[in-house]
């Protein structure tokens, strides 16, 4: 695997032995964290893997990434003053223009002079007697903490795929997660990339136009739409700030962060003819969620969503010249049931005459060769592979840290049989651990912004509960907990998400256990049930 240019020495300062509170990671929920934490005069201490804020947009600078939340959208609401001066350039914004926002979030706050780059934590252990947590560092650091936050996101622990004879391969390789902070120039060479996911859907494109020929490894078709991405208008930039009150409270009461119009009917009470122009024009918005809330039964009924696939199908097959190439494209599973891509040009760079389509299905890898990849029927030559395999999402980058909490208590032990959480924020065994956006909470099924400022605020409004009654601990009790993971599971039982055999439900790491993480009600019902917890004194949760 390349190194990128973040592989520096450490941080060469030493952090204080204590602090109120440390957080792990710098990226938008540690940011906005720090700012929270010192206005209510709290000391805090962020580490950070990386050598600058920005979390995702820090680590995933491949070709072509982007977010597929609308820039307006995907932002802080927490200062009026930070959403008037910003200037968004691009309705979906390339990982640049993010990192430049995160970084100017840094700056305007002066976050960095708490933050300690280049530093991993790899421990923390709870000490019940005096409730507080010792977290250790990659370069021998201790802190001692009364609480304890992971704001590690959903997505951060990249995963390779398991095939035999990685590290055979004598030419370049590269991870998307992991992107060399110089660039890489494929031009002229013989790139294969595995993975056709968001990643995969977005670098294709760009990958294709620069290399001499690009080969894709696809075990899983995706749903693709066009993002239909564009330079804002000032008009609209206008319109916005001097809307954004309203807008960010419809962000917050609606289902997935984002205001959408709320569908009345299902797709099967209307002509094939009335729903399929419905589909057209929300194939036009370009907007992840458009076709999806067209009616009401699309997550829920295969009936329904079925006219849904057949639609992306249709467009799939008018697109893509090759009518076998066409095919292979075609997902077979339920539309949203795996995280729906938003690409430019995707599904046309198949049209170019150096770019082909391995469908896996067929013809399955069987190693990694000195020379390239070697499938069932064939050995494919290379001179780079790009591993766009995604991320043992949601739990492993707090599986990753070695997290001990009431007597000895290892989460990853607790978690053995899937997350248990409560309100995927905190975890029975773990007292004053709190985990922003964790599993048992909307997080990736919701713009993440407005899902990371709902737990930063819940946290810091139960941590500063507990400091107004002279409280020292909080922590779930297992009755709590498991009707929490029973509802999480029921809501997820109601949709067709648990079809396919995506991330949302562990199937893409091998052992993991099958169990749908995210919690599928909603962001607005999720925020009540969390104020309704809070305003009834924590209920669920043990306060000492
Ligand atoms: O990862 P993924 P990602 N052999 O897990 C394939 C967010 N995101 O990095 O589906 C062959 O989606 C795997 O195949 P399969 C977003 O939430 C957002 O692309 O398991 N193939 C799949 O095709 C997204 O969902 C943005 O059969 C193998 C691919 O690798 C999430 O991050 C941009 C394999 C992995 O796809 C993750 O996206 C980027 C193997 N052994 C990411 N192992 C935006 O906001 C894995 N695969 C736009």
């Amino acid at each position: 695997m390349s190194v990128s240019s973040n592989n520096q020495p450490s941080d060469p300062r030493t952090p204080p032995a204590s602090a109120d509170v440390v957080v792990v990671g710098a990226g938008f929920s540690g940011m906005y964290l720090l700012h929270r934490l010192r206005a209510m005069n709290l000391s805090a201490i962020v580490f950070e893997a990386g050598t600058d804020v920005g979390g995702t947009w820090y680590w995933n600078r491949y070709p072509g990434a982007r977010v597929d939340v609308e820039s307006l959208a995907y932002s802080y609401s927490f200062s009026e003053e930070l959403e008037q001066e910003y200037e968004w350039e691009e309705r979906y914004p390339t990982q640049p223009e993010i990192l430049r926002y995160a970084q100017h979030v840094a700056d305007r706050f002066d976050l960095r002079r708490d933050i300690y780059f280049r530093t991993r934590v790899t421990a923390a252990v709870y000490d019940e007697n005096h409730a507080t947590w010792t977290i250790r560092t990659d370069h021998g650091d201790a802190v001692t903490a009364r609480f304890f936050v992971m704001a590690t996101g959903c997505l951060s622990a990249s995963k390779l795929p398991e095939i035999p004879g990685l590290s055979r391969f004598q030419g370049a390789t590269y991870h998307t997660a992991h992107w060399p902070h110089e660039g890489v120039d494929f031009t002229g060479m013989r790139v294969g990339i595995i993975g056709t996911g968001s990643s995969g859907v977005q670098s294709i494109p760009v990958i294709a136009e620069q290399a001499a020929d690009l080969t894709v490894f696809q075990r899983t078709p995706a749903y693709s739409l066009p993002a239909r991405n564009r330079r804002l208008r000032p008009e609209e930039i206008a319109e916005m700030k001097a809307n954004y009150r309203a807008f960010r409270q419809a962000q917050r009461e609606s289902g997935f962060g984002l205001p959408t119009p709320i569908p009345t009917q299902s797709a099967l009470e209307v002509s094939e003819e009335e729903r399929n122009a419905v589909y057209e024009k929300a194939w036009e918005v370009g907007s992840l969620v458009a076709i999806l809330t067209s009616y009401t039964d699309l997550t829920t009924s295969q009936e329904a969503n079925d006219t849904a696939k057949a639609f992306v199908h249709r467009k799939i097959r008018e697109i893509v010249k090759d009518p076998q190439t066409a095919e292979d494209l075609c997902p077979d599973y339920p539309l949203g049931t795996k995280r729906p891509c938003l690409d430019t040009n995707y599904y046309e760079t198949y049209n170019r005459d150096n770019v082909h389509l391995v469908n896996l299905r067929r013809t399955p890898i069987v190693k990694i060769t000195e020379r390239g990849i070697r499938c069932s029927d064939r050995e494919y030559e290379f001179d780079a592979i790009v591993y766009a395999t995604g991320f043992d999402a949601m739990t492993g980058a707090l599986t990753n840290v070695d997290i001990r909490g009431r007597d000895g208590l290892s989460i990853k032990e607790a978690w053995r049989a899937g997350p248990r959480t409560y309100l995927g924020i905190a975890s029975a065994g773990f007292p004053n651990l709190f985990m922003i956006t964790g599993p048992g909470s909307p997080s990736v099924l919701s713009n993440m912004i407005v899902s990371i400022e709902q737990h930063v605020d819940w946290v810091l409004d139960a941590i500063g509960h507990l400091d107004r009654n002279g409280l020292k601990a909080i922590e779930p009790t297992v009755e709590a907990q498991d009707a929490w993971v029973d509802h999480v599971n029921e809501i997820a039982s109601y949709t067709l998400y648990p079809k396919a055999n995506s991330w949302y439900m562990g199937a893409n790491v091998p052992g993991k256990p099958r169990v749908f993480m995210p919690y599928a009600g909603g962001v607005g019902e999720y925020r009540k049930k969390c104020d309704e917890v809070a305003a009834r004194g924590y209920e669920g949760f043990v306060l000492s």
